[in-house]
């Protein structure tokens, strides 16, 4: 299997914690956002939306994180990241969905560059557009994560999931943005932990290779 990848992408995050995870040997390749290696015509002929992550395997490119890691559980169905109750499922993806669709399309590179090149903001309009989305989005899923958590230590209960991998990257992007966290300390508490555990740990931006 082939990754690609760059460290501070986040979508990419997710997946290289689900294949920790489920330990999973993959080769890593980067493609750097700077050098707009994502847009080269080479990555672009591997996925023609210009966005990474993209796993090769089986003789084919995936692209879109989510798809990538239901692909790897129902591959590669152990350690699990998904329960077998389909209202849990359900509730997985739900909070999973929160943060992939609802938060993290609004503050990607493209659209911070629109803001800040067609839009004409500054870096305090962009700042402040990057932090108001992940204030709106995390208000919504402290509620949710704190009822479906349970006082346990994952954002289902008992159960490492999907969410988890989605919650640590997009915690990652809030604290790199300076937002305020004290309204949400579900969030905080679950994703301090998960980010103590190797398969996280090793996943995190600063531990890549194409770290600058
Ligand atoms: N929904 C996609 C999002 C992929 C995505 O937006 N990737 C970002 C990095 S986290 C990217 O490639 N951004 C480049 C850009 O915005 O130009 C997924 O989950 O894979």
């Amino acid at each position: 299997m082939k990754l690609y990848t760059f460290f501070r992408s986040s979508a990419a995050f997710r997946v290289r914690i689900a294949l920790n995870i489920k330990g999973l040997d993959c080769e890593h390749i980067p493609k750097a956002f700077a050098r707009n290696e994502h847009r080269s015509p080479d990555y672009l002929a591997l996925n023609p939306q210009g966005l990474i992550p993209a796993l090769e395997t089986d003789g084919a490119v995936l692209s879109q994180s989510l798809a990538i890691i239901e692909y790897l559980e129902e591959k590669y169905p152990d350690p699990p990241l998904l329960p077998t109750d389909p209202l849990a499922r359900a509730q997985i993806r739900s909070m999973s969905l929160a943060i992939a669709c609802d938060i993290h399309p609004l503050n990607n590179l493209r659209v911070l560059n629109y803001l800040r090149h067609e839009l004409a903001q500054d870096d305090g309009g962009v700042n402040l557009w990057y932090r108001h989305w992940i204030t709106v989005g995390f208000t919504g899923l402290e509620q949710q994560v704190r009822a479906l958590s349970a006082g346990a230590r994952f954002c289902y209960g008992h159960t490492l999931s999907i969410a988890d991998i989605c919650l640590v990257p997009q915690m990652y992007n809030a604290r790199r943005f300076n937002t305020d966290l004290t309204p949400f300390p579900t969030l905080v508490a679950i994703s301090t932990h998960l980010e103590s555990l190797p398969a996280f740990a090793a996943a995190r931006p600063e531990a890549q290779a194409d770290a600058v």
